[in-house]
């Protein structure tokens, strides 16, 4: 989806102009994907714009880096208030953001211990992930060829961008199949989750999604449908899941930042059908939380 340029971008504690937000091209983190990123959204709500679970994000930046012992030289404080003051510079109230440490320009080769530690932090107006009209009536998904990376290759609980090269293959086979987007199974087998997006079905009432066994990115989303899905009085399962049992979901539904809730009406040519009543149900409470319009999770929404 295309990037919509705003005024500044927050790179290394100072907000440089949009055009300017350069770095050299034997940037360690280009060669080597030696960098940890973070998605978040902003949301318009009835007292101004609250980013979602800011902190929470910022926290799991810090995490991803220590796993590639990058000691990101601003706290967790430190990058929450940046990334408000980014918003306010640029009049943004409905926004994605994006915030990432790399390792830069200094040295060559696979140690990137000499190589300093850059952070910056983008945010823009982005519509719908996988577009408006997936939100609304379900997107059609393919179970991938390629295996999602395991716990013993790549960490699948960090963020690191070169760790994405498993995601965009899953993608693009997906594409080029025709469909919206792909499902990925873990090294044993069992489903797993999209390339950036986390899994849910529905099965005879009762919610279920793949656990973090299964080489899933511990979704703040995931975790947010958890708690207003058990709120709401569904039971939630984490547990895992074969390829049949998606064939034979009810209902099936992605949750991610980027995704938010995106229902599913077809995987691999199995029919799953319209938004179901739970989908739909869990889907506009998610949509009123972000929006600031449940006072229950108000500590959910730092506003700016
Ligand atoms: N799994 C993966 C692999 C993943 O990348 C994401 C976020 C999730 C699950 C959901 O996590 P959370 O956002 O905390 O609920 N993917 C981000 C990047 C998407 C992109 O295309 O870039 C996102 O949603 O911002």
């Amino acid at each position: 989806m295309p990037i919509q340029a705003v005024k500044k971008i927050w790179m290394n504690g100072e907000l440089v102009d949009w055009d300017d937000a350069k770095i050299h091209v034997l940037t360690h983190s280009l060669h080597y994907g030696s960098g940890v990123f973070e998605g978040i959204r902003c949301y318009k709500t009835g007292r101004g714009p609250a980013v979602f679970r800011l902190k929470e994000h910022m926290q799991r930046l810090h995490d991803s880096g220590k796993v590639y012992f990058m000691d990101i030289p601003y706290s967790v404080d430190e990058l929450c208030t940046a990334t408000k003051e980014l918003i306010r510079a640029n009049g943004l109230e409905e926004c994605y953001i994006r915030p990432i440490a790399y390792r830069g320009y200094g040295e060559m080769g696979l140690n990137p211990l000499n190589s300093p530690i850059d952070v910056s932090i983008a945010a823009w107006p982005w519509g719908a992930y996988l577009g408006e009209e997936g939100l609304r009536n379900g997107i059609r998904v393919k179970v991938s060829s390629f295996q999602r990376i395991s716990p013993n290759i790549l960490p699948p609980t960090a963020k690191n961008t070169g760790q994405y090269a498993n995601s965009i293959l899953a993608k693009l086979e997906s594409i080029h199949a025709g469909y919206d987007e792909a499902i990925l199974m873990d090294y044993r087998g069992f489903i797993s989750e999209g390339p950036g997006e986390n899994l849910f079905i529905v099965k005879d009432g009762i919610i279920y999604t793949p656990p973090e066994h299964a080489s899933i990115l511990k979704g703040i989303t995931r975790d947010s449908i958890i708690v207003i899905a058990r709120d709401l009085g569904y039971e939630v399962v984490e547990t895992d899941m074969t390829r049949g049992t998606l064939y034979l979901a009810d209902e099936a539904f992605f949750t991610g930042t980027a995704v938010e809730l995106t229902p599913i009406r077809e995987i691999d040519g199995y029919r799953i059908g319209r938004p179901g009543p739970i989908t739909r149900k869990i889907q506009a409470k998610f949509f009123e939380v972000i929006k600031g319009r449940d006072e229950r999770y108000k500590n959910w929404c730092d506003f700016i």
